[in-house]
């Protein structure tokens, strides 16, 4: 099926990873394993730097827990509640930039991402967006998605419930 809401990439991409749009998910079955070992990812930044952040540089951030949290998908379950405990988006992206931004790409290697408008990430501050990195007061394992974008008020399909986080870009 397609996302009903396409819309554009900003920037083109080299080809080396899949050939679909991962900010256009359809749908399909999750994939089971990580892309890789190594749960670091790429922050870029709208200057064009880039920056490679750790899960151990999340955890020196302001800490947030998120209870009640559900990955649900009509094709394939729901599962939870889960409270997922790690760095709000919002404070992610105001400590490594303090300037105007709209909108940013959460990316998985695996060819699966999300785009969040700043309003988006902004405007949920009861239940708010997460870079989590502790599931049930546990360290995630990396099989369970770790580091994972947690978007609390989406609670149909799962396609902002980015496992894996590969790259941030803040636009
Ligand atoms: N990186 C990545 N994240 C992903 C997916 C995926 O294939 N790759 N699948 C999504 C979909 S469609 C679902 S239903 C949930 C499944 O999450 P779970 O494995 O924790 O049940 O992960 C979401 N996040
Ligand atoms: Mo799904």
């Amino acid at each position: 099926m397609e996302n009903p809401h396409p819309r554009p990439l900003p920037h083109s991409r080299g080809g080396e990873l899949h050939t679909h749009d991962p900010l256009r998910p359809h749908s399909h079955d999750p994939n089971p394993a990580p892309p890789s070992a190594s749960p670091d990812f790429v922050l870029a930044l709208p200057d064009g730097s880039q920056q490679s952040v750790t899960p151990d540089d999340l955890s020196r951030l302001p800490q947030t827990t998120v209870p009640n949290c559900y990955i649900v998908s009509t094709g394939h379950g729901t599962s939870g509640p889960f409270a997922f405990t790690g760095v709000t988006l919002a404070d992610f992206v105001g400590h490594y930039w303090t300037s105007e931004w709209e909108q940013t790409e959460v990316i998985s290697a695996d060819g699966f991402g999300a785009r969040l408008s700043a309003s988006e990430v902004n405007g949920t501050t009861a239940r708010p967006v997460l870079l989590a990195y502790a599931i049930d007061g546990q360290p995630m394992a990396r099989a369970a998605g770790l580091v994972r974008l947690i978007v609390p008020s989406e609670t149909d399909d799962a396609l902002k419930q980015v496992k894996w986080v590969g790259e941030i870009r803040i636009l």
